[in-house]
């Protein structure tokens, strides 16, 4: 309902002041969004991120329209009177990376929508409630931006962690089982092939890379940190025989995350020294998916829940059955394989252990 229609003022009697007001902060506050758009889409590679970024300029569009129609405040527009067009500070000037040209539009995309609230309230008082929804929500995306820009950060929100491996797929695809783990519960998933040559695996990486990356999920690589720079993944899961943690961690980056195999206290120590960001802790149980390694049982999971101060993820025959003693044990988050991958229902199989894991808290 905006200026002119029946019980609002009549777009005649706006005062012009305030539609300038408008029309600059409603260009503020969408080239803001624009640049941020443009890094979720072209820098993260989000779908999801940049979707969510659109649908809010457009819904800041409709917002704004409603206070008066765009060619009305055109109308009122006068750049070459504006004198604010010649301050400029010195932080407007230099951005020292990617990071703080997102930081910094989001913050003028928030300005920008503080200013339009304020002075909407004055005209169509509906929309002035909908410009602050809207800023709420880029509160909200903001969170999420940084989080996707600091793959640790995530980890800390990461309990369920699956690992995919084709063997144990029965005959489904790779893409659709991912999906389905992530659609249950899924916060994390490592893409694991010991056996594939490293084309096909590169091939896979890429696939399993873009399904993740369109649910705003870590991509975690088994082994092999070549492949894990080639499709940028979040992060290499090495184990004790193979790349050291502290070579991955200089290979890969400081903000990549770095996840290590351990089956004693001490390698948990060494792990946690060469820089891990997570530490695998097995196997539990025995287990035909990691046929070589002897079962390290529950101990070790207290010694960690007690001791451990980087998340850890129990792993080793963990399925619905076997997932109680194990979080009785201390363990808040769970890596698993077969018992989500290889279920009928994988999404199901999936939420089970999720709320296994919540029932015990944080
Ligand atoms: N490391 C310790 S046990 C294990 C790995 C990779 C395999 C886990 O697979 P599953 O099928 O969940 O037992
Ligand atoms: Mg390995």
């Amino acid at each position: 309902m905006h200026a002119g229609a029946p019980g609002e003022p009549a777009i005649e009697n706006l005062d012009p002041q305030v539609l300038r007001i408008i029309d600059a902060n409603y260009n503020r506050a969408g080239e803001a969004l624009r640049v941020v758009e443009d890094y979720a889409r072209f820098a993260l590679g989000s779908s999801a991120a940049s979707e969510r970024l659109k649908l809010m300029r457009h819904r800041l569009l409709q917002a704004v329209s409603s206070v008066a129609p765009r060619a009305v405040l055109v109308s009122w527009r006068d750049t070459a009177g504006d004198v604010g067009t010649h301050i400029s500070t010195e932080f407007e000037k230099t951005r020292t990376g990617i990071g703080d040209v997102v930081a910094a539009n989001i913050r003028r995309a928030q300005e920008g929508l503080r200013v339009l609230e304020e002075y909407a309230k004055t005209i169509d008082p509906r929309a002035a409630e909908s410009l602050e929804k809207l800023r709420y929500e880029l509160y909200t995306a903001e969170k999420g931006l940084v989080n996707e820009m600091d793959p640790c950060r995530r980890l800390l929100d990461a309990r369920l962690y699956v690992l995919v491996t084709t063997s144990l797929l029965r005959g489904r695809k790779p893409e659709e089982v991912t999906r389905d783990a992530i659609r249950g519960g899924a916060d994390i998933i490592q893409m694991r092939e010991k056996e594939m040559h490293d084309g096909e695996f590169l091939d896979l990486a890429r696939r399993l890379r873009e399904v993740c990356r369109d649910a705003g999920v870590p991509f975690i690589v088994n082994d092999r940190a070549h492949v894990a720079q080639i499709v940028d993944a979040d992060g290499l899961h090495v184990g004790q025989d193979d790349l050291p943690a502290a070579e991955a961690r200089r290979l890969l980056g400081a903000g990549k995350i770095i996840g290590v195999s351990t089956h004693s206290p001490e390698q948990a120590q060494a792990a946690i020294e060469a820089g891990a960001s997570y530490i695998g802790v097995g196997p539990v149980n025995a287990t035909p998916t990691k046929p070589t390694t002897a079962p390290v049982g529950l101990a070790y999971v207290r010694y960690a829940a007690e001791n451990v101060r980087i998340p850890f993820y129990a792993i080793g025959g963990i399925a619905p059955s076997t997932a109680e003693d194990i979080l009785e044990a201390g363990a808040r988050r769970l890596a698993v394989c077969s018992a989500i991958i290889s279920a009928d229902d994988v999404a199901a199989a999936a939420a089970c252990l999720k709320s296994a894991i919540a029932r015990h808290g944080t």
